[in-house]
């Protein structure tokens, strides 16, 4: 991994991966790749190349991959599960035609990839504790229609034609640097917000809805050392469950009250993203990332909430 390109690079995700990558390699060339509407701005606009690379767009992203001589792609660009809700076409669009596209320079140009799967590409019939590694994936969401679909063409470009593709699934991430946009576990990053600020939040997922969530630094850590794993010790490619904690919206509103004691939270709950959550299971079982590429998160919950708050007030100026 030398030269690298980040399809969605001002997301949620892409933001402070573009980031690391640019501190982790200063010889290469780590190009933020981006649509009209989302570019880069202030540090990520300035610590290194940039350049338009919509993954709908095949020639597009063949010039900037040949421009920059990359070498590995992270295909980052999606919507996420309660946007793909009310805008499945559109969904497939992104996340399967997209993929293709970069599929089939990643093929021609014997590139590596990684494109996220999720703990949406699971469904009721899913064993919901220590989910396995291998199991039933029936989804019942268009988002997690294509998250299936992903790590089947991902196996399959690497079965029938070698592409290095690699992948992992995500939980809910956290993160205090850029917003999530459209997810169902989006609340778990605005509790802190309004927690923060000193507003009362409204939840959007019921009590008792329990689901797997990581720290932003464990998630890129994670997304890196796949790729840089010895490939022979990988048995599974795409995608590996992946956790680190899991928790329901009273546990972590626990949490933040016993850090600040006015936090108020009352529930609004969205029948959208409950029925999506229902259908997730509540904690996936990991040892295959462990065993395979020695997956090791380091923020437990309690160290990810007094993280969280202390770089929410950083930024808030709040004490
Ligand atoms: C979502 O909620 O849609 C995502 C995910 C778990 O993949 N954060």
């Amino acid at each position: 991994m030398k030269n690298v390109l980040i399809i969605g690079s001002t997301g949620q995700i892409g933001s402070e991966l573009t980031m690391k990558l640019r501190g982790m390699f200063p010889d290469g060339q780590i190009v933020a790749g981006y649509i009209p509407g989302a570019e880069p701005k202030g540090i990520l606009l300035e610590s290194g190349p940039s350049a338009q690379a919509d993954v709908c767009d095949g020639n597009q992203l063949l010039d900037v991959i040949r421009k920059y001589d990359v070498d590995t792609v992270f295909n980052l660009a999606a919507l996420l599960s309660a946007v793909a809700e009310k805008k499945p076409q559109l969904a497939w669009k992104i996340q399967i035609d997209g993929l293709m596209n970069i599929l089939e320079i990643a093929r021609d140009r014997h590139l590596s990839v990684f494109t996220p799967s999720s703990i949406g590409s699971f469904g009721p019939e899913t064993p919901r504790l220590e989910t396995p590694q291998d199991t039933i994936q029936r989804p019942k969401s268009m988002y997690g229609v294509t998250k299936v679909t992903t790590e089947l063409l991902s196996d399959y470009y690497f079965l029938k034609y070698g592409v290095d593709t690699r992948s992992v699934r995500f939980p809910g991430l956290i993160s205090h640097v850029t917003l999530p946009g459209g997810g169902t576990t989006d609340y778990a990053v605005e509790i802190f917000y309004a927690a923060v600020k000193g507003e009362e939040f409204v939840c959007p997922i019921a009590a008792g809805t329990y689901m797997d969530m990581m720290y932003m630094p464990d998630a890129l850590q994670g997304a890196v050392d796949l790729m840089l794993a010895d490939p022979s010790r990988l048995k599974h490619r795409n995608a590996f469950n992946i956790a680190s904690m899991s928790f329901d919206p009273e546990r972590i509103a626990a949490k933040i009250r016993a850090r600040i004691p006015s936090f108020r939270m009352r529930y609004e709950v969205d029948p959208v993203r409950q029925a999506i959550a229902d259908s997730w299971p509540d904690r996936l079982d990991d040892t295959c990332a462990r065993e395979e590429w020695g997956w090791k998160p380091r923020f437990g919950l309690d160290e990810m909430v007094d993280d969280m708050i202390a770089e929410l007030r950083k930024r808030f100026g709040t004490a």
